[in-house]
């Protein structure tokens, strides 16, 4: 499973025996490249980082450190080694043996839920392109950067898949996933979360901390597909995806760590007054955390969805952690409880746990993340600030499902329109909130150094100090 560097393009799928496939990736090869220099990191072309790539799929080979120009950078084809006699775990063709080439009869689906995946991976490099001009450290900037390069190589992950096995409509699907941009009205991104902007810091922390920490979970689900080629590029891609979240863990964390150190050291809860010592006050921290979150629910589609029953019954997409689930993997007797408005309030009722597939795995990401707000808050109690981050209720904000015809405030009850709008501005931030947070975004990036606005991290790259040189900008 060693990862063939000589090759235009890296893969330990031994392209090279396939000649119509390596010719047309190589085809596809430029395209890429010329969507990532007129929508990748603006104006980055020359600089040096200190990115990681992958040179093995095992442990010790998928992190390998070294100074790269980003055009330089070696996306490829990457697969975890094949199970021997893996079989499908769940759906109608439970205890079949995994499909190793498309099922015709699911073709359809099968693309559809690669192009999904596929199409969030350049929409969040679109998303991040100007963030470099902003960056609050060298540190950050070359996370920011790390970032990018994988989404890049996600985006390589799915466009092996359609090339290497859905033909020619595979092929301009992977035309097409370079051809939309996000937040473009005429060719936008197909899920919503990915065609909001990402303006400052603060926003690209909670995307990576909540959106990136969507794709692990569907990652997870596709991870169990019983399409066995989706399933070992899928478990790769999640090794990459850890360090996202961490990047937005961690910015996060630096953020309140240094607001609640000058609360701390001033005496002050005012968010004005905080405000006035050039960090963000905590108020303005939850309305974004109330906007990523709610944008992310989003993602998990419809509450009650038969395209959800339809992939895990044909063994295409399965459950956060499928195998670990103490049930018969078939799920046609099983329901699941689902939130409803009836009249003016939230009530529970069952639904049949297939078609409430998305919900399920809503409610687990919800576990995840909330456990991550919880450390957050321990920053804050440590510095004895009287302040707790909260995610707000999963029917706030939505915009994807039955739950979006109601407005429904943080702590999930039914309100009118104009208790909505009266509150609206204490809930999701506002102008003046994105306008103060970018009032801070200036660009720092001498070895070392920090924006005023958040803390160092404890450690550097790879064990290398803080103040190490991460780019040479040349
Ligand atoms: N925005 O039956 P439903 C990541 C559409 S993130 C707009 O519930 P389904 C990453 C839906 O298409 C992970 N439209 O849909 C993170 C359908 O349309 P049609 C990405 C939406 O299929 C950070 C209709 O509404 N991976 O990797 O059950 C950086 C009815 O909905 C949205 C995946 O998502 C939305 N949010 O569920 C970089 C995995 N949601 O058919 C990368 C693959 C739904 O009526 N995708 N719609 O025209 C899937 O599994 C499913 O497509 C979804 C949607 C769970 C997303």
């Amino acid at each position: 499973m060693n990862i063939d560097y000589g090759e235009k393009i890296p893969n330990n799928v031994n392209l090279a025996d396939n000649r119509v496939l390596q010719r047309a990736l190589e085809q596809w090869q430029p395209a890429f490249l010329e969507w990532w220099d007129e929508m990748g990191p603006d104006g980055t072309r020359n600089y040096d980082i200190y990115l990681r790539t992958a040179v093995g799929v095992d442990h010790k080979g998928w992190a390998h450190f070294d100074f790269v120009k980003m055009p330089e950078y070696r996306w490829g084809i990457f697969l975890n080694p094949a199970e021997p006699d893996r079989r499908i775990n769940f759906g109608a063709h439970k205890g079949e043996p995994a499909w190793q080439e498309v099922p015709g009869e699911h073709r359809a689906n099968l693309r559809r839920l690669i192009v999904t995946q596929g199409d969030t991976e350049p929409a969040s490099v679109e998303q991040q392109r100007h963030l470099g001009r902003t960056a609050p450290s060298l540190y950050d900037l070359r996370n920011l950067f790390q970032v990018n390069v994988e989404e890049g190589r996600h985006l390589w992950a799915m466009v092996y898949l359609l090339h290497a096995y859905f033909g020619r409509d595979g092929r301009e699907e992977a035309e097409a996933l370079l051809e939309r941009r996000s937040g473009d009205p005429d060719n936008p991104r197909i899920l919503g979360a990915f065609n909001e902007r990402t303006p400052d810091w603060l926003a690209f922390f909670m995307f990576t901390y909540f959106t990136d920490r969507d794709g692990k979970f569907q990652l997870c689900s596709l991870a169990e597909s019983g399409f066995d080629p989706l399933a070992r590029t899928t478990r790769f891609m999640l090794t990459e995806e850890a360090h996202h979240m961490f990047v937005g863990e961690s910015g996060v964390g630096r953020i309140i760590a240094r607001t609640a150190e000058i609360m701390a050291r001033e005496r002050i809860d005012d968010p004005a007054a905080i405000r006035g010592h050039g960090v963000i006050d905590l108020p303005t921290i939850q309305r974004y955390l109330n906007f990523h979150f709610s944008v992310t629910m989003d993602l998990f589609g419809a509450d009650v969805s038969s395209n959800a029953a339809t992939f895990y019954s044909t063994g295409l997409k399965g459950r956060f952690e499928e195998t670990k689930a103490v049930d018969d993997h078939r799920l046609t007797d099983a329901a699941y409880p689902v939130l409803e408005v009836q009249g003016d309030r939230l009530v529970t009722v069952d639904a049949p746990a297939l078609n409430a597939l998305n919900e399920r795995l809503r409610d687990d990401f919800i576990r995840d993340a909330t456990a991550g707000v919880e450390r957050w808050n321990r920053i804050l109690q440590k510095q004895g600030v009287a302040f707790a981050f909260k995610v707000p209720h999963k029917a706030f904000n939505r915009r994807i499902g039955p739950l979006s015809a109601a407005k429904i405030d943080l702590g999930g009850h039914v309100i009118t329109d104009a208790a909505w709008n009266a509150n609206v501005e204490r809930w999701l931030p506002s102008e003046s909130d994105r306008a103060f947070v970018a009032s801070l975004m200036g660009r720092v990036v001498e070895p070392g150094k920090f924006a005023n606005w958040i803390a160092p991290p404890p450690r550097g790259i790879n064990n290398l100090p803080i103040d190490h040189e991460y780019i040479r900008f040349n």
